[in-house]
């Protein structure tokens, strides 16, 4: 059967003739996508589209991650990572020299961005996250600093006492330069409140971007999928990315990140299935018409998965990371580092041709 006849039978045909014709696709076309039982229609689309924006390029970039502690007040049920108290079990917290020495031990390496989150620790002062991003900077001034989730910029006005902006403003001039799309979750206030309850809404999450965008940062979004959401509250979700990106034009990538279930509260629920996870990445890509691109992040899709997205919508992989604690903690069986050799290697044997760049996509030689 031809691509045009199987869209048509798989009840896509009026979506393909906005696609072809640039128009903006409605809550019902995602809900649409999301229950169309031809994957590979669905990803013929997205594939369309990536190939449009992108042609064969896929981009990643030479970063590594730190999570400086793990001690978290808020009670995400589907975090295996954060510990309530700094005095529990597996609770950490890395002295600021200490944090410092893992970029220091890899500063002759070309990386390019360091990628900080951590949880929502009730007793650091403000000047450790100061500190931190003012020492990471004095060890390799061209690093690019994209640190804390806007739950965390949301946890520090409150915490400190001080405006979101004057937090942005602050943590700006000691060095960051843009944000993670972290902590976005579901925005839905029904799932927010069963699956994350006690941290910073959907509004002030858009809010805090909203901010960082005006004040001249890039930021990511994310989509934490593949548990008790329907698919009304992703199409929902992505909504209001992409309203959001109408006003700011201020994110640069939007990452869906499948639910891991080891070891937390939502430990009965099966992850998502790869074919959920292309299906996610696709429709992002279709619906988000104006987020440039769409990640998958390897280390939660797992390598296979990551290597057949870039034929469903997805045109970036994140990084190296040398390090990670949130998904291994929660089950993820994929490395928790690549090299730069190996991340090409597994673009190039997917058919597509690996392209480094900068946080800010500006490609490297
Ligand atoms: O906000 C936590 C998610 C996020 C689990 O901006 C879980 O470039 C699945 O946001 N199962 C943090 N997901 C990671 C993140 C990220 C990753 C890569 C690149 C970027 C970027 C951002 O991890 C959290 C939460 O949504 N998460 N626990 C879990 N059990």
């Amino acid at each position: 059967m031809a691509w045009s006849a199987r869209i048509e039978a798989a009840g896509l045909g009026e979506i393909r003739e906005k696609l072809d014709a640039r128009e903006r696709l409605s809550f019902d076309d995602g809900v649409r996508l999301f229950t169309c039982n031809d994957l590979l229609a669905v990803g013929w689309l997205a594939n369309r589209e990536r190939e449009r924006r992108h042609d064969d390029r896929t981009f990643f970039n030479h970063n590594i991650r730190i999570e400086a502690t793990n001690v978290c007040v808020a009670n995400c049920l589907f975090c295996s990572f954060a510990r309530l108290m700094p005095g529990d079990k597996d609770a950490y917290t890395l002295s600021l020299d200490d944090v410092l020495h893992k970029l220091r031990v890899r500063a002759h390496e070309p990386i390019t961005e360091v990628h900080v989150v951590n949880g929502l620790h009730p007793d650091l002062p403000f000047s450790y996250y100061t500190d931190l991003l003012k020492g990471l900077k004095q060890i390799k001034p061209s690093i690019h600093l994209k640190c804390f989730t806007a739950v965390e910029i949301a946890f520090f006005a409150d915490t400190f006492g001080m405006s979101e902006e004057q937090v942005l403003r602050e943590l700006m001039a000691a060095g960051l330069e843009s944000l993670p799309g972290g902590g976005a979750e579901v925005f839905a206030e029904r799932v927010r409140r069963k699956i994350c309850d006690d941290k910073c809404d959907a509004d002030r999450y858009l809010r805090i971007h909203r901010l960082a965008h005006g004040l001249g940062m890039r930021t990511n979004v994310t989509m934490l999928y593949g548990h008790i959401e329907t698919m009304e509250e992703r199409v929902d979700h992505m909504m209001r990315v992409r309203a959001l990106q109408d006003e700011t034009r201020g994110f640069q990538a939007f990452i869906p990140l499948a639910f891991h279930p080891d070891n937390n509260q939502m430990r009965k629920l099966p992850p998502p299935p790869a074919s959920d996870t292309l299906l996610v990445h696709a429709v992002a890509r279709l619906f988000l018409d104006n987020v440039d691109h769409v990640k998958a992040f390897w280390i939660a899709t797992g390598l296979d998965v990551a290597q057949t997205s870039l034929w469903f919508g997805v045109d970036d992989l994140d990084g190296t990371v040398q390090e990670e604690k949130i998904y291994h903690m929660a089950g993820a069986r994929t490395p928790e580092m690549m090299s730069k050799a190996e991340l090409q290697r597994l673009i190039r044997a997917a058919g597509r041709t690996p392209v480094e760049r900068d946080t800010l996509y500006n490609v490297i030689n």
